[in-house]
C-alpha cells in the first residue's frame, strides 16, 4: 500500500471526501475503519492517513465489450463529443465510437442501429449539428436509449482548423434532437454538454452495475468538496481577491 498524505481529522460528525475518481480509500493508521469509497464519518481520534487501495485502484472494466455506442455526424464533431468518452473512460466503460451522418450516409442509420443491437449497446449518445437528425433517426430505428448532443462548433469540411459557430447558436441543433414525434422519444442534453451525455449514460449503466453506482454517488461527493473548497477561499480572499486570482486579471 502506497502511503499518499496526512490529513488533520475533521471534526467530529462531519463527512469527509476523498477522490472516487481516482479511487482512493481512507484508513487511520491502527487500521480500524477501513473503507473501500469514500465517505466516513470521522472520528476526531484518528488521525487519517490517504493510500492507494490496491484492490480497488484497479482499473474497472464493467464489460468486456463496449456497453456504450458513440457516434457524431461529422469528424468536425470530435471537437466536441469527445469530452462523452473522456467521462466514460474517466469510470472505466468501454464505449465505440463511429461517425454517422443522418444526411450523408442515410443507409448507414438503420445499419448501424442494427450493429448497436447485435454489440448489445446498452445507450447510444449521438452528436451532431445544424439539421441535426442523427439521434431521432437512430432512435427510430432502435429500442436502445438515445441520448442526443446539440453541436454549436462545426467545421462546414472548411479545412482543419476553421471552425465556426451554427448560424442560429446551437438552437437549430437542439430543437431538431428534442421536437421528436410522440412514439419515438430522444433524450438531449444542452448545446455542446458532450460530457453530460457521457455521465447520463453512465446513470443509466448504473441501475445494472452497483460499484458504477457507488462511483457515481462519490462524484457528486467530489463536486461537493470543490464548491465548498473554492467557497471557502472565496469567504478568505474576499470576492474581489479572488476574481482577480481566478481570472488572473
Ligand atoms: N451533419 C452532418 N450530417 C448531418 C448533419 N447534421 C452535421 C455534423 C456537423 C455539421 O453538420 O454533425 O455538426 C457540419 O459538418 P461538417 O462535416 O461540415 O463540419
Amino acid at each position: 500500500m502506497l502511503s499518499m498524505g496526512t490529513l488533520d481529522p475533521p471534526p467530529h460528525g462531519k463527512t469527509i471526501a476523498y477522490r472516487f475518481d481516482k479511487i482512493w480509500s481512507v484508513t487511520s493508521p491502527d487500521r480500524l475503519p477501513y473503507f473501500s469509497a469514500g465517505i466516513w464519518n470521522a472520528s476526531p481520534s484518528f488521525p487519517l492517513t490517504f493510500i492507494k487501495n490496491p484492490i480497488l485502484h484497479r482499473h474497472v472494466a464493467y464489460s468486456k465489450k463496449a456497453l456504450v455506442g458513440i457516434i457524431m455526424g461529422s469528424s468536425s464533431d470530435s471537437k466536441v463529443m469527445h469530452a462523452a468518452a473522456e467521462i466514460l473512460d474517466e469510470f472505466g466503460v468501454k464505449h465505440e465510437d463511429q461517425i454517422v451522418s443522418a444526411h450523408r450516409t442515410p443507409t448507414r442509420l438503420e445499419d448501424y442501429a442494427k450493429h448497436a443491437e447485435r454489440e448489445g449497446f446498452k445507450v447510444i449518445i449521438a452528436g451532431a449539428g445544424g439539421s441535426a437528425h442523427l439521434p431521432g433517426m437512430i432512435a427510430s430505428h432502435t429500442i436502445i436509449p438515445v441520448i442526443g448532443v446539440p453541436i454549436m462548433v462545426y467545421n462546414d469540411k472548411g479545412g482543419q482548423d476553421k471552425f465556426k459557430f451554427s448560424a442560429f447558436g446551437g438552437l437549430d441543433s437542439l430543437l431538431s434532437i428534442s421536437e421528436m414525434p410522440t412514439g419515438s422519444p430522444v433524450v438531449t442534453v444542452g448545446v455542446n454538454k458532450a460530457a453530460n451525455a457521457g455521465l447520463y449514460a453512465l446513470k443509466i449503466l448504473a441501475n445494472e452495475h452497483p460499484d458504477l453506482r457507488r462511483r457515481l454517488k462519490g462524484y457528486k461527493v467530489e463536486q461537493h468538496r470543490s464548491v465548498m473548497k473554492e467557497s471557502e477561499e472565496m469567504r478568505r480572499l474576499g470576492l474581489a481577491r479572488f476574481a482577480t486570482k481566478r481570472f488572473k486579471k
